[in-house]
């Protein structure tokens, strides 16, 4: 197929950079389209652990075109130490592409999104505080500042003028902050920036669509994961951007018509970092066993990951949302050695059983998940290459997990490293 989306399922953190990785092999082209620095992709790869946040996980392969669409938002500070990382562990950035419309993250976010934290106190979302909600907000707000300007030393000294004086005003009116961003020392560092990034910046719209019309296999890398959509996740312990299927068009720029499959990457488990309902949330030592066996700390700022069992409501719900054609399943290597292992097949409400999953997180709160106990393995399968040859109950979960989800599964993770993946379909 010419054109594949590759989205979490879940709450994020899915395996998306290595199941991306994967796929890129038989892509030209490998693109992101929402989000930003919030994201932690990893690949490993010969050995290597590459982690990565702005720049699509398609970049290990120096015959590839990277592209980073309009529907990111863009921290040029980490995304420069991101190339520089990557360029001092051997990895070509040269056919990195960035567009002249994705949004800028300036300080004056983060400190938004620190002071807006904190002044929720237990309500607070558990963001990244890397400034990906303030930047969004500013976007839609029409105050934001694009690529397009920072690498304009001319509209980024005038835009950048106003914009602080209002920011700084706001800042401290409405947050009494202490802090006010200081205009010169601002327009230095972001026209240094700027400096570094502007051979990179280009029409990313064209060159996808150009991609897709010479027959050119195109893969958009989705960061975070269904239920953080800010439409369809668990409203408002959301990020905000859209990580759907659907939002690969709008941030990359091209029609719904392009888009021929959807993949799903899920663990075999369940995770979610952050506040907000997690109705198969393990509060008991087993969830703390697969924390440590599964290495489930966040990819960016190292917060401890929540455990649970695999929901398949939450599988079908972003199969809907998605319309997704297959599952990648990874991690099942880290269930190995559990006796009994549950999958969530639906919820009881009020003594009835509902399959669908609700928009409202009080009603979400008062769902008890309803399991289904599956035998476990103990053989290790974290060498198996073959499908057949996982023992009898790892192909059994899988089997029931693939008919609870709706979705057939193509892919199996047994392990991070490239070569630990299994193809099915
Ligand atoms: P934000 O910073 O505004 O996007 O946070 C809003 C919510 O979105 C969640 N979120 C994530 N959840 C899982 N993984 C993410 N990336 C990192 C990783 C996270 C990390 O790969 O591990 O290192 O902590 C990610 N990014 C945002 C976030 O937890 C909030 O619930
Ligand atoms: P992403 O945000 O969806 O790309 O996922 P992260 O990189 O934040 O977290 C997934 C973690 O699981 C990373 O450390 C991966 O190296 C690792 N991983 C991915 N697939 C597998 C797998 O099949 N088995 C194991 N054990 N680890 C995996
Ligand atoms: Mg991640």
């Amino acid at each position: 197929m010419s054109t594949v989306v590759l989205v979490g399922a879940q709450w994020g953190d899915e395996g998306k950079g290595k199941v991306t990785d994967f796929l890129a092999r038989q892509a030209q082209m490998i693109v992101r389209y929402q989000g930003g620095n919030n994201a932690g992709h990893t690949v490993v790869a010969d050995g290597q652990t590459y982690k990565l946040h702005l720049i699509p996980s398609g970049i290990l392969y120096a015959d590839k075109q990277c592209l980073i669409g309009n529907g990111v938002v863009i921290d040029p500070g980490v995304l420069l130490s991101e190339l520089d990382t990557l360029e001092k562990q051997g990895v070509s950035t040269a056919n990195l592409r960035i567009s002249p419309r994705a949004h800028v993250i300036f300080p004056y976010h983060k400190s938004i999104d620190m002071v807006e934290e904190e002044s929720k106190g237990s309500r607070k979302i558990g963001t990244t505080c890397r400034g990906i909600g303030p930047t969004y907000t500013d976007k839609a707000s029409r105050v934001g500042l694009r690529m397009t300007e920072l690498i304009d030393p001319e509209e980024l000294a005038e835009k950048l003028r106003y914009t602080l004086e209002s920011k700084n005003n706001i800042l401290s009116r409405l947050y009494g902050a202490g802090e006010s961003f200081d205009y010169q020392q601002v327009l230095e560092q972001y026209s240094g920036y700027a400096d570094r990034l502007r051979d990179y910046v280009a029409d990313v719209s064209v060159l996808v669509n150009d991609a897709i019309d010479r027959g050119d296999k195109v893969l958009f890398e989705g960061a975070q994961g269904t239920l953080l959509d800010l439409d369809h996740g668990t409203y408002p312990y959301v990020t905000s951007s859209h990580p759907i299927a659907a939002a690969a068009c709008l941030g990359a720029g091209l029609g719904p018509t392009k888009i021929k499959t959807v993949v799903g990457v899920a663990k075999a488990y369940i995770t979610r970092v952050g506040e907000g309902p997690f109705p198969t949330e393990l509060h008991d030592d087993l969830g703390d066993l697969i924390r440590e066996r599964g290495c489930e700390f966040g990819t960016t700022t190292g917060r401890p990951r929540r455990c649970g069992w695999y929901d398949a409501v939450i599988a079908r719900y972003a199969a809907r949302i998605n319309g997704l054609t297959y599952l990648a399943v990874t991690k099942l290597d880290v269930l190995t050695g559990l006796e009994t292992l549950k999958i969530c097949t639906g919820y009881r409400y009020k003594g009835e059983i509902i399959n669908d999953f609700p928009a409202s997180l009080k009603m979400l709160a008062q769902c008890e998940p309803v399991y289904r106990e599956f035998p476990g393995w103990q053989e290790d399968i974290s060498s198996v290459t073959d499908y057949n040859d996982l023992p009898r109950a790892a192909r059994d979960y899988l089997k029931h997990l693939e008919e609870l989800s709706g979705v057939p599964v193509a892919i199996v993770g047994v392990g991070p490293g490239r070569d630990q993946t299994l193809v099915l379909k």
